[in-house]
C-alpha cells in the first residue's frame, strides 16, 4: 500500500510530487508530504505510479528529510575568517557576499580575462535549472573557461557511441523478458536498485543472472553465478567470447548481413582472441570463457547491463566499444529483453538546451575547455601542468603548448560537487585550493571538504526547496520537481544565486529575470522533436512524470537503425580511425597492472612483465552502499551503517603483509597515502584492493580519502577518470615499510 493513501485524505497535510535529484540512473519520482501550517515536510516516499520506482525509494534517500533537515545544514552565506581548509567562517548577508564576489570577479576578469574563471560542477543534482541552466547562462555570458565534465562516464559513452551510434539500448522494463543477464561491471543492488525487480520478474520466469565483477558485491551474491575478473581487462574477455562464437558459427548471420559492418574484420581480428589467451589476461578460466560464450550465444533472449565500474581504467573506452559488439553478433537486439545497457539517456539526446543555457551568450567567443579530472594541474602556476589540464579527449586532440594554455585559474566557482573529496590526486586538487590568491564561491548544502576552501560559501536549496525538472539515465521518463518546502535559512536555489551574482556583476539580459517555473515551462514548450510530444507541462504538472513518446516494447535495433554514420552497428569504425584509434574492436590494457594475477591459489605471472611485482596491489574504489558519491556521507545513520573507511583485501594478500582483520593500514603510492582499516575477504579476486567511496576526507581518521592514490590521467577515451586504474602498497600502519618502494616498472608501455 502505498504512504499516499495515509495522507491524501488529511486536510493538515498537502502531498507534493518531486523527483530525485542524485546522480543514479533510477531517478526516482517522490511524493513528499507537507503539514500545511508549519510547512515542514513531514515524509518522504517513492511514487507508486511511476513504473520503474514502484513506490520505493533506495535507503539514502528514504531518509532524505534527515538529510534536509540536517543540524549542519548551511543556513547563511559565509565568508572565511581563518586560513584556508581550517574551516572557520563567519556569516554575512547576501548583499555583502555578492558585492565581493562582483568586486573580485570583475578584477580577475580585467587583469586576467574571463577565462581566468572556472566553473567546477558535477551532478549533485541532475536537475536541468539547478544543474547547467542559470549558471550556464551565467559562464557563457561572462566568457568563462569552460569545464569538461568527465569524471565519470566519458570513456564508456564514447566507447558506445563508436559502435551504436547512440547511448540507447534495452529498456529497463524489458529485462524481465531476459532468459540470461549478465551484470557486467555494475553493482545493481547498490547503484541501480531499480533495475532488480524486472530482474528479479525475469528470473521467475527462469532467467540466469551472472555478475562479473573483480568483487563479489552484493550485486554477486544475490546472482547465480559471479565470476571474478581482474579489473580493466574487460576487452579482452569480450573478444574471447566473441572468437568462440564465431569459431562456433553461434552468431546471427542474417542479423550480422543486414545490420552491421566490419564483421569480416572483426571475425579477423578474433581469431587471434582464443579463450586461453584471455584467461591469461583476465584471471577467468579458459573453459569458463568457452562456456559463457556458449550460454550467452544460445540463450534467447539476452541482456547485458553494463554500467560505468568497467571504464575506470585506461582502456575503459575501447573495452565499452568492444563488448557493445555482442549483442549485434548474436542478434540479441531483435528480441525484447535482449540487447544491452548502459545508459538510456540517448533517448533524450534531441532536447533542445539552447533557449536554456543560451549558449548565443558567448557571443562567438570559444573559451579554453579545462578538464574536471585535471583539477589539481589546472590550479597549478606551471603553465606546463595547466597545458596538461586542457580537454584533449581523442588522440588527434593535441593539447596547447605551455606559452598558449591561457591565464592561470584565479576563480573557482564550485557548485554541485565536492571536489575535494571526489576529484583525483587529491593532494594536487588541495594544493591548489590552498592557494591565498585563488578566488573560491562554494554553493552547498553542507560544509564539505571542498568548502572549507572557500572564501564565501553560499547556501544552496535542496529539491526539496526548488522548482526543477529531470530527464533520467536508466528509463525513458521526464519528471518534474516542484518545490515542496519553504528554502531551509537563508539557503537559495542555485538558480537565485547565479541570477543575483549577474545581477550584481551588471549582466542586465533578460535571461537573467526570467523565474524558475517560467524556464522550465519555457524549456518543455520549446522542444519539437516528436520523441518529446508526450512531454508536456500540463501532464508534468498534473502528474509529475511523463514517459517519452517511445513504443513499448521499445526495440530500437531489432531492424538495425542505428544512429551510427552507416546506419549499422559498427564492428569497423571509420570514425574512430580518423579519431586516431584502431577502428576495430581490440584489448586496451589498463595502465597500470601489477604483473601477475592468481588463479586457484597459484600466482600466474603476466607474460608481458619481466619482473611481476608482487608487493603491489590494483585498487578500485566503487560506491558505498549508503553513500551516493559523497553525498550523505555526512550524514549520521549513513556514517553508522558504513562504519568507517575500510579497504577490502583477499586472505592471501593480506597474510602475505601480516595484516589482521580490522587492523589499521596504510594504503599508498607516489600520489599520497590514506588510512584505512582492513577487512579480510575472499570476495574479491586477489591481486586487487577495494575501499568503498566516498568519503569525506575530514571524517576520514588522517583527514584524507581514497583520492590521495588515484591519478589525474585520462583514459583512451573521453578524457574520463582513471579511478580503478592505480596501484597501490599496502602495510599494517605502525610499520614503517618503506623497503616496499622499490622502483619497479609501473606500466607495460
Ligand atoms: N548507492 C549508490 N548508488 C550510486 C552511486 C553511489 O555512490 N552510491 N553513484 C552513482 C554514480 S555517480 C554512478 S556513475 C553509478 C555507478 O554505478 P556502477 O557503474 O554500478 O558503479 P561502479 O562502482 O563504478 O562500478 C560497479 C562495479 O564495477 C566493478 N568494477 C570495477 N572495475 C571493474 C572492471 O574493470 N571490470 C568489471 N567487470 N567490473 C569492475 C566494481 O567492483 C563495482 O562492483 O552509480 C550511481 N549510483
Ligand atoms: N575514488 C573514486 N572517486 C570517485 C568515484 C569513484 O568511484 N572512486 N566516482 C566518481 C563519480 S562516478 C562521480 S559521478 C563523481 C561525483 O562527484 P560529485 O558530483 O562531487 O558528487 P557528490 O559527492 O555527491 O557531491 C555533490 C555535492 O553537490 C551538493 N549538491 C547537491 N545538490 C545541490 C544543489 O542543488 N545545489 C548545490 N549548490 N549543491 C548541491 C551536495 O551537497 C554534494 O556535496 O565522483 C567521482 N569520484
Ligand atoms: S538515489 Fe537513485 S535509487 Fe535512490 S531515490 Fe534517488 S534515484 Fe532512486
Ligand atoms: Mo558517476
Amino acid at each position: 500500500m502505498s504512504k499516499l493513501t495515509l495522507y491524501e485524505h488529511n486536510p493538515n497535510i498537502e502531498v507534493v510530487t518531486g523527483v530525485c535529484p542524485h546522480d543514479c540512473p533510477d531517478t526516482c519520482s517522490w511524493q513528499v508530504a507537507v503539514d500545511r501550517d508549519s510547512r515542514r515536510a513531514v515524509d518522504i516516499w517513492g511514487n507508486a505510479d511511476h513504473p520503474i520506482t514502484g513506490g520505493r525509494l533506495c535507503g539514502k534517500v528514504d531518509r532524505y528529510l534527515e538529510r534536509t533537515y540536517h543540524p549542519e545544514r548551511l543556513t547563511t552565506p559565509l565568508r572565511r575568517v581563518g586560513a584556508k581548509g581550517s574551516g572557520q567562517f563567519e556569516p554575512v548577508s547576501w548583499d555583502e557576499a555578492m558585492r565581493t564576489i562582483s568586486a573580485r570577479l570583475k578584477g580577475i576578469i580585467a587583469e586576467y580575462g574571463a577565462e581566468a574563471v572556472l566553473p567546477y560542477s558535477y551532478a549533485g543534482t541532475m536537475g536541468f535549472l539547478q544543474g547547467e541552466g542559470m549558471a550556464a547562462r551565467f559562464f557563457n555570458r561572462m566568457g568563462a573557461s569552460r569545464l569538461a565534465r568527465t569524471i565519470c562516464s566519458e570513456a564508456g559513452f564514447e566507447g558506445y557511441l563508436y559502435t551504436i551510434g547512440a547511448t540507447e539500448g534495452t529498456a529497463t522494463e524489458d529485462f524481465a523478458h531476459a532468459r540470461l543477464i549478465l551484470l557486467w561491471g555494475t553493482n545493481t543492488l547498490t547503484s541501480n536498485l531499480h533495475l532488480w525487480p524486472f530482474i528479479q520478474e525475469a528470473r521467475k520466469r527462469g532467467a540466469r543472472v551472472i555478475a562479473i565483477d573483480p568483487a563479489q558485491t552484493r550485486t554477486a551474491r544475490a546472482a547465480d553465478e559471479w565470476i571474478p575478473i581482474r579489473p580493466g581487462t574487460d576487452g579482452a574477455l569480450a573478444l574471447a567470447m566473441m572468437h568462440v562464437i564465431i569459431a562456433e558459427n553461434l552468431h546471427d548471420a542474417d542479423y550480422v548481413k543486414k545490420y552491421t559492418v566490419g564483421f569480416d574484420q572483426l571475425a579477423g581480428r578474433v581469431a587471434a582472441w582464443t579463450p586461453e589467451r584471455a584467461a591469461a589476461i583476465t584471471g577467468i578460466h579458459a573453459e569458463r570463457i568457452r562456456d559463457l560464450a556458449r550460454e550467452y550465444a544460445t540463450t534467447r533472449p539476452a541482456a547485458i547491463r553494463i554500467n560505468y565500474g568497467l571504464q575506470r581504467h585506461y582502456g575503459g573506452g575501447m573495452a565499452v566499444r568492444t563488448l557493445t559488439c555482442l549483442p549485434a553478433l548474436i542478434g540479441a537486439w531483435r528480441e525484447q529483453g535482449g540487447g544491452i545497457q548502459l545508459s538510456t539517456s540517448g533517448a533524450f539526446r534531441h532536447f533542445d538546451y539552447s533557449g536554456l543555457r543560451r549558449p548565443d551568450l558567448l557571443n562567438g567567443r570559444t573559451p579554453r575547455t579545462i578538464n574536471m579530472n585535471r583539477l589539481g594541474d589546472a590550479l597549478s602556476f606551471d603553465p606546463a601542468r595547466l597545458a596538461q589540464a586542457h580537454y584533449a579527449p581523442r588522440p588527434v586532440d593535441r593539447k596547447p603548448a605551455p606559452a598558449d594554455a591561457g591565464p592561470p585559474v584565479k576563480a573557482l566557482i564550485v557548485y554541485n560537487c565536492n571536489p575535494a573529496a571526489v576529484a583525483p590526486d587529491q593532494s594536487a586538487v588541495i594544493d591548489g585550493l590552498r592557494r591565498e590568491d585563488l578566488f573560491t564561491v562554494v554553493l552547498e548544502h553542507f560544509q564539505t571538504d571542498t568548502a572549507d576552501y572557500a572564501d564565501l560559501v553560499l547556501p544552496a536549496t535542496t529539491q526539496l526547496e526548488h522548482w526543477d525538472m529531470l530527464r533520467a539515465y536508466g528509463h525513458h521518463f521526464v519528471s518534474l520537481n516542484r518545490p515542496a518546502i519553504p528554502p531551509v535559512g537563508e539557503s537559495l536555489p542555485n538558480s537565485e544565486i547565479f541570477r543575483r551574482m549577474a545581477a550584481a556583476i551588471g549582466y542586465n539580459d533578460r535571461y537573467f529575470a526570467e523565474d524558475d517555473e517560467t524556464i522550465l515551462r519555457d524549456f518543455v514548450e520549446s522542444q519539437r522533436h516528436p520523441v518529446f510530444a508526450t512531454v508536456t507541462w500540463d501532464v508534468l504538472m498534473a502528474q509529475g512524470f511523463a514517459r517519452l513518446n517511445l513504443p513499448q516494447p521499445y526495440l530500437p535495433f531489432a531492424q538495425g537503425n542505428f544512429p551510427t554514420p552507416s546506419g549499422k552497428c559498427e564492428f569497423y569504425s571509420a570514425r574512430m580511425a580518423d579519431d586516431g584509434y584502431d577502428p576495430i574492436p581490440t584489448y586496451v590494457a589498463p595502465k597500470v597492472d601489477i604483473g601477475y594475477w592468481v588463479l586457484d591459489g597459484q600466482t600466474i605471472p603476466n607474460p608481458q612483465y619481466l619482473i611481476p611485482n608482487t608487493q603491489s596491489l590494483i585498487c578500485i574504489s566503487p560506491p558505498a552502499h549508503s553513500f551516493l558519491n559523497s553525498s550523505f556521507a555526512n550524514v549520521e545513520r549513513f556514517q553508522r551503517r558504513e562504519e568507517t573507511p575500510i579497504l577490502q583485501i583477499h586472505p592471501e594478500d593480506a597474510a602475505a603483509r601480516g595484516i589482521g582483520a580490522g587492523d589499521p593500514v596504510r594504503v599508498w603510492n607516489d600520489l599520497g597515502e590514506v588510512r584505512l582499516t582492513a577487512q579480510i575477504t575472499a570476495g574479491i579476486i586477489p591481486g586487487t584492493v577495494l575501499a568503498p567511496g566516498i568519503w569525506w576526507a575530514k571524517h576520514s581518521p588522517d583527514g584524507r580519502n581514497i583520492n590521495q592514490i588515484t591519478p589525474q590521467d585520462e583514459t583512451d577515451m573521453g578524457a574520463s577518470a582513471r579511478f580503478y586504474d592505480t596501484r597501490v602498497f599496502v602495510a599494517v600502519a605502525e610499520s614503517e615499510s618503506t623497503t616496499l618502494e622499490v622502483a619497479l616498472p609501473l606500466t607495460a608501455d
